[in-house]
């Protein structure tokens, strides 16, 4: 037992200082320790003969080239890491004695892997997906892993069905097509089987699928969890990470292009904001529920297709995590660190949710394999802080020279230790729930409301998150070539809402069904439900804060450079990144004579890498921007995607020649007078920008503007 005061944010980094190393200064070696001269040429038999077998230098290099690969996590292949620590605001104690939520001034290290669930390890980071959320807390009392998603439940509700799934969702086996997605015909096939999964279906149409960013999405445990206190008291308890950031989404235009233009957009979004110093931030978030209101809600706790609806059982925010450092090696860190639901710590245990139930087996069989044998628990990232002394010995890698002569328990020889802990030295006790049933291979009756919820998600969003879900349907679906399955699933859909279920069959070449809804069971009566939750809807966010934010700044030579300076400055103060794009890498000349740096050339960059555009005046540079496509393309294409656009002075021009309705713009009515229109943000006269400046943070802040004319754009 360590004591808690003892770790702090440092003590992760300190105990992996001894396994990191760089070579500077440093000769080549063999892993022997043999100094190498010469690298380039095999030892030969003469210039021009061949390569004798004792070169062991040769030899040990390509074999261990031969072995870098390991096997890829079967899901959640592709991810990026970060370390950072988590604090809690405010004593726990009354709910759990898990050490990390009892003492406010404790700063409990972390490391956190974010990833994409489908693709393999090269895929692509935009596409529609769910998004995993692993956190790695290093506590006084062991590694307590929350190995959650961005989505706060699942598609089916027993584990056994996690091959089936996944089986269905990946590539398929005559061809490995298509790589990363779900549009395809067995995965449809089995959602439209598989009527346990309508809800999860729901959320993944809609925007969370697509995150911003991954600073910019909410996580969950999922399962419903037990706190359980000093006294031995439970209460269920459900985990949330809430960005401070705000909840955004990408549009599945900007989604699909970046994941050609920039594949890499999430890791590199997260590798930057922390070497920026905009470190990533979420709020540890609890939903508890008294034990003896198991059977109050309209759902089934255990119910892993269900939420709490926040109405019903607030969020209480109870600390904070950030993230503040990168890791040194990707490999070593973010593709070795290994999760596992069941790695807990005494003061939180699971329940019977027949989902997380399987999860404990599943988690560290897949290790065995991928991280080669059962001593993974000794790479350095996986190490608890926590002291480990056990009788379990030797295996593939061991690293730990146990001392000693015995290796079992009970035993005299070695004074009998390790010995057993008693509950008040922190020993983990299992909570005594009690349990009693025959043994059957069934689900519970309580299980089977299976559109209660996809409608409730449904009625909760807003028109434009519902058109985004509809056009969704239409991508995934319009790929499914059987139309059997199309049918089937619109059916499906049918159950959840009619108008849903009509705008989907419209898109997808299937007769519009009649309103025939809910066969499955309904929700019992008199049990806790909502009709509609405002927490389920990204468009109730936080939306007052541009920090980190990208706006590009589209200019040429004569660009009115002081304009270009009050803009970005002002930008930045905020916590915004302002970079200014032009034609070609270099500097431009402002009007008035002075050199600007151009940040990105159009060629190697583009609108959807930016929250919003900025078109500063100046005649000579709009006069070129007009004149060239790209500049009037990443106009078009911002407006397209419902980002902020601000134009000033001659800049205004831009708008009117890049592709964007005319409805949409509106002049500066009067001299000074800013206008402010489905986020285009205007002014003619640039002798006093401030009232601009304020106008445009506003729209940036807002993220999208989804009342334009989107679709009449070609971009
Ligand atoms: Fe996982 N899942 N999962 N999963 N999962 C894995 O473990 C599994 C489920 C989640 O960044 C694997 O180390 C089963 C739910 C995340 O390293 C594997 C079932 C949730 C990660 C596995 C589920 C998750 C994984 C693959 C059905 C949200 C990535 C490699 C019962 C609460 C962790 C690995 C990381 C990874 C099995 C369902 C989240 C095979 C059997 C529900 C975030 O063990």
């Amino acid at each position: 037992m360590i004591d808690p005061s003892s770790i702090n944010e440092q003590s992760k980094q300190q105990s992996l200082d001894p396994n990191r190393d760089g070579a500077e200064g440093q000769y080549l070696t063999t892993n022997q320790g043999v100094r190498i001269t010469h690298t380039d040429d095999s030892l030969k038999a003469g210039e021009r003969g061949p390569t004798l077998l004792e070169d062991f230098h040769f030899r040990e290099k390509i074999m261990h080239f031969d072995h870098e690969r390991i096997p890829e996590r079967v899901v959640h292949a592709r991810g990026a890491g970060a370390y950072g620590y988590f604090q809690a605001y405010a004593s726990m104690a009354a709910y759990t004695k898990a050490s990390f939520l009892q003492n406010p001034s404790l700063k409990t290290p972390v490391f956190v892997r974010f990833s994409t669930v489908v693709g393999s390890r090269g895929s692509a980071d935009t596409v529609r997906d769910v998004r995993g959320f692993a956190t790695k807390f290093y506590t006084s009392d062991g590694v307590f892993d929350l190995v959650g998603n961005n989505i706060p439940i699942f598609f089916i509700q027993d584990a056994i069905k996690f091959p089936d799934l996944v089986h269905a969702v990946k590539p398929e086996p005559p061809n490995e097509i298509p790589q990363a997605a779900t549009a395809h015909d067995t995965a449809w096939d089995f959602f439209s089987l598989l009527p346990e999964a309508t809800h999860m279906i729901m959320w993944l149409l809609s925007d969370r699928a697509i995150p911003r960013s991954f600073r910019m999405m909410e996580g969950f445990g999922i399962h419903t969890f037990r706190f359980i206190n000093e006294q031995g008291k439970a209460h269920f308890v459900k985990f949330h990470w809430k960005p401070l950031l705000g909840m955004h989404s990408l549009v599945w235009d900007e989604a699909q292009k970046m994941a050609g233009q920039d594949p890499d957009w999430l890791r590199r979004d997260l590798w930057e904001a922390i070497k920026m110093g905009d470190y990533p931030e979420f709020e540890l978030g609890v939903q508890i529920v008294e034990e003896s209101d198991e059977f109050a809600f309209a759902f089934d706790l255990l119910d892993a297709t269900k939420i709490i609806p926040e109405e019903l059982v607030p969020v209480r925010r109870i600390g904070k995590m950030t993230l503040n450092r990168n890791p040194d090696n990707f490999f070593a860190e973010t593709e070795q660190v290994a999760f596992h639901p069941g790695h807990l710590v005494p003061g939180i245990d699971v329940t019977n949710d027949p989902l997380l139930q399987g999860r404990l087996f599943s988690y560290l069989d897949t290790q065995l394999l991928r991280l080669g044998g059962p001593n993974f628990a000794q790479i350095p990232i996986n190490r608890p802080l926590a002291p480990v002394y056990n009788n379990q010995r030797d295996g593939f890698h061991q690293h730990t020279i146990n001392q000693g002569q015995s290796s079992y328990y009970p035993n005299s020889l070695g004074s009998g230790c390790p010995m057993l802990a008693p509950e008040s030295a922190h020993g983990y006790v299992h909570y005594a729930e009690k349990v009693a049933g025959h043994k059957i291979r069934a689900r519970s009756e309580s299980f089977t409301d299976y559109f209660s919820q996809a409608t409730l998600f449904w009625k909760s969003l807003s028109p434009a998150e519902q058109e985004h879900l509809i056009a969704a349907a239409h991508f995934e679906l319009g790929k499914v070539e059987t139309k059997e399955v199309r049918q089937r699933m619109v059916a499906l859909l049918q159950h959840v809402d009619h108008d849903l279920a009509m705008r989907v069959a419209l898109g997808v070449g299937i007769a519009v069904p009649a309103d025939n809804r809910r066969p499955g069971a309904l929700p019992p009566t008199g049990r806790r439900s909502v009709e509609r939750s405002a927490a389920l809807s990204m468009e109730n966010t936080i939306k007052d804060t541009i920090k980190s934010r990208r706006i590009a700044i589209l200019a040429a030579d004569g660009v009115d450079e002081a304009t270009v300076q009050a803009v970005k400055t002002a930008l930045e103060q905020r916590g915004a990144t302002a970079l200014i794009v032009a034609k070609a890498l270099g500097t431009i000349k402002g009007a008035s004579g002075q050199q600007l740096s151009v940040d990105k050339s159009a060629i190697a960059t583009s609108s959807i890498m930016y929250d919003a555009v900025f078109i500063p005046g100046g005649q000579a540079s709009v006069q070129q921007l007009v004149q060239q496509g790209d500049a009037r393309h990443f106009v078009a294409e911002a407006f397209k995607h419902g980002k902020a656009i601000g134009a000033v002075g001659e800049g205004i021009a831009l708008l009117h020649d890049a592709d964007i309705p005319s409805s949409s713009l509106t002049e500066t009515e009067s001299r000074g007078r800013v206008a402010s229109v489905q986020g285009i943000v205007t002014v003619q006269d640039t002798s006093d920008l401030n009232p601009f400046i304020e106008q445009f943070v506003t729209a940036i802040a807002k993220h999208r503007h989804w009342m334009r004319p989107q679709e009449q754009v070609p971009a």
